[in-house]
């Protein structure tokens, strides 16, 4: 049976109850504890907090930079009122790779660090006393996993992570972690899409169960009044006087859906649905037929301590913060979110870019350095033996990000990679199925794109042709140019710009990079490059640039925030350029953004 994605809820058929909390771990340099019996209970393991990355918790590096096999371990009860129904394990995600145990026996294996995935554990579990959880996740990178990189072995034994990308390799269980009571019959999935008829809306859906019984649907407004009905797997809704989802001003219907069989329930699930059209038109994008302009941030999951964790806390503060800035829109780079970020932007009426992890497909020593300057170690990423597999784990991880994320309004777009070595002779064939795939399985045709790296020009890109919209990650002025030269830099820039506006073919383009390393406590008079006046001329330069193309049609700045790296002499214990710090304060681009973006019409160029 296919795995259900929806979010876990409590409801009149439902039980969803959360196993976060201190869990026991242990690393399994040698792998083997599966062989040793691990599963039986960890031999010698220390506490560890789910959900969060394991890493920057230790105090010793060996622990933080560990790479390989390593295991967690918890226990839960189950009621005993809960025998007859499908008991499932819920997880957010568990990165990169993970095989969970129930008491000893098997019950799932997912392979990538960022989707959700579950276990059917109704055949294994006890009722009325606790069971064994045992997780064997593993960490290591290759060049035919998402994200790409090495797992490089030292003389000393010891495996590290050698990514191609240029964010930490956090890891562990960095999701919540559910048990889930549903019925035998249950609803699997459900999609909606929306047309606007006046004032009204219609909202096209489907149903996916398990068995034969009839659907119902109903919607509730946000006072909790029925607004429609109907019968059937699949129909059209119709609301009349719809209140549609917009920026900053999210408008949230409740979705029901229920299998039923005649007057009983048998399954019963609902979520926040926001009525909305997205579409590229006339090289504009159009919220509910009217132009927006994109701004905004790529962003990471990242923060102190925790690593990639999910942490209520920092995703609240984050959201105040580009709520402050005046921003509308971010890229989920370089990987799908968590789903409760997902939530947030759907009630704060944010746009969603969301990225599959398709990044470091480009393979150098220094990846994103050498790549920005067209000097990458090798040229063709998508003509190794190893490109067939990379493929297949790149549809997996596609297929599940939209099926889990299809229904959100504020995801606008799917960003199907990141920064590929996009200039080769095997990019058309490696990027075509994929383009299609989204295609197919979005029911709102959502655009595609994918970011677009600094060497590929509107002369060299062999990809750009597939994408809805073009987005270019582009460092004039910084990787290229910088400082004394950056008069140069907008000469080298405006001259690339006239090329994509040669090979557009009437699409928008947006930046989804662009940005400068600046040190929070840094100044000069006159500047230098890592000062916060440098930052600022910058982006007077790129702004200058972009407000000059008509067919520039969203900044998304690199990065919100300062994030984590892995060491090395391009980074000062991270990468530093965020309009925030790593602990959420504004440098001082952030007055300058929060100027800009707060002036500009929501229809910019329109
Ligand atoms: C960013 C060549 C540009 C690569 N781009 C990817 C992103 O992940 C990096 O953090 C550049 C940077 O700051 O170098």
């Amino acid at each position: 049976m296919k795995h259900s994605l929806l979010y876990p809820v409590n409801s009149a058929s439902r039980r969803a109850v959360s196993l976060d909390g201190m869990w026991k771990f242990q690393f399994d340099p040698q792998s083997t504890g599966l062989a040793s019996g691990w599963t039986k209970g960890l031999p010698d393991p220390v506490s560890m907090p789910v959900p969060s990355s394991f890493c920057d918790l230790f105090t010793d590096k060996d622990s933080r930079e560990y790479c390989g096999d390593f295991w967690y371990e918890t226990d839960f009860f189950v009621p005993g009122e809960w025998q007859g129904s499908d008991i499932v394990l819920r997880f957010g995600s568990a990165t990169h790779r993970a095989r969970v145990f129930v008491n000893g026996t098997e019950v799932a294996s997912h392979e990538g660090g960022f989707l959700p995935f579950s276990a059917d554990v109704t055949d294994v579990v006890r009722y009325n006393t606790r069971n064994r959880l045992s997780v064997l996740l593993n960490n290591e990178l290759h060049e035919y996993t998402l994200p790409a990189g090495e797992t490089a072995v030292l003389k000393n034994g010891k495996k590290v992570a050698a990514p191609y990308f240029d964010f930490y390799n956090y890891a562990g269980l960095q999701r919540p972690v559910k048990l889930l009571c549903l019925p035998q019959e249950q609803i699997v999935d459900f999609t909606v899409s929306h047309r606007l008829c006046g004032e009204d809306a219609e909202v096209d859906y489907t149903v996916e169960t398990n068995g034969s019984h009839d659907c119902t649907v109903e919607v509730y407004d946000a006072d909790g009044r029925p607004v429609a009905s109907a019968a059937g797997r699949a129909g059209t809704l119709h609301i009349a006087g719809a209140r549609l989802w917009n920026v900053h001003a999210a408008y949230l219907y409740t979705f029901v859906v229920r299998i039923v069989d005649g007057g009983r329930v048998v399954d019963e699930y609902s979520e926040k649905i926001g009525i909305r059209t997205f579409e590229v038109k006339d090289g504009h994008f159009l919220l509910n037929g009217k132009p927006i302009y994109l701004r905004g941030f790529g962003k990471h999951e990242d923060a102190d301590l925790r690593g990639r964790g999910l942490d209520l806390v920092t995703v609240k503060r984050d959201f105040e913060c580009m709520k402050w800035i005046g921003a509308n829109c971010f890229r989920t780079s370089h990987y799908p979110y968590a789903d409760e970020i997902y939530q947030m932007a759907d009630e704060e009426g944010f746009l969603i870019i969301d990225e599959v992890p398709a990044v470091g497909f480009f393979e150098s020593l220094m990846n994103f350095a050498a790549a920005s300057q067209g000097n990458g170690k090798a040229l063709g990423y998508f003509e190794k033996e190893t490109t067939p597999t990379l493929l297949e784990n790149h549809k997996q991880a596609l297929t599940e990000m939209i099926t889990r994320d299809k229904n959100h309004a504020s995801v606008i777009a799917w960003s199907i990679l990141n920064e590929p070595q996009c200039t080769s002779e095997g990019t058309e064939a490696y990027f075509k199925p994929l383009f299609d795939l989204a295609r197919e399985l979005d029911a709102q045709k959502r655009p595609r794109t994918y970011a677009i790296i600094m060497h590929s020009t509107p002369e060299t890109s062999r990809g750009q042709q597939f994408a809805d919209f073009i987005s270019l990650n582009r460092y004039y002025g910084w990787y290229a140019m910088g400082g004394n030269s950056i008069s140069d830099a907008e000469e080298a820039f405006r001259e690339e710009m006239d090329g994509w506006n040669q090979v557009r073919r009437g699409r928008p383009v947006i930046f989804t990079e662009y940005g400068a390393d600046t040190l929070a406590g840094e100044h000069k008079l006159p500047s230098v490059m890592w000062s916060q006046e440098y930052q600022n001329e910058y982006l007077d330069m790129n702004h200058r640039v972009f407000d000059s193309y008509d067919f520039v049609q969203g900044e998304l700045v690199w990065n919100f925030a300062d994030f984590q790296t892995t060491e090395g002499i391009m980074r000062v214990n991270g990468n530093k350029k965020g309009i925030f710090t790593r602990q959420r304060q504004p440098k001082d681009a952030a007055f300058h953004f929060r100027a800009r973006w707060t002036a500009l019409p929501d229809d910019y160029k329109a």
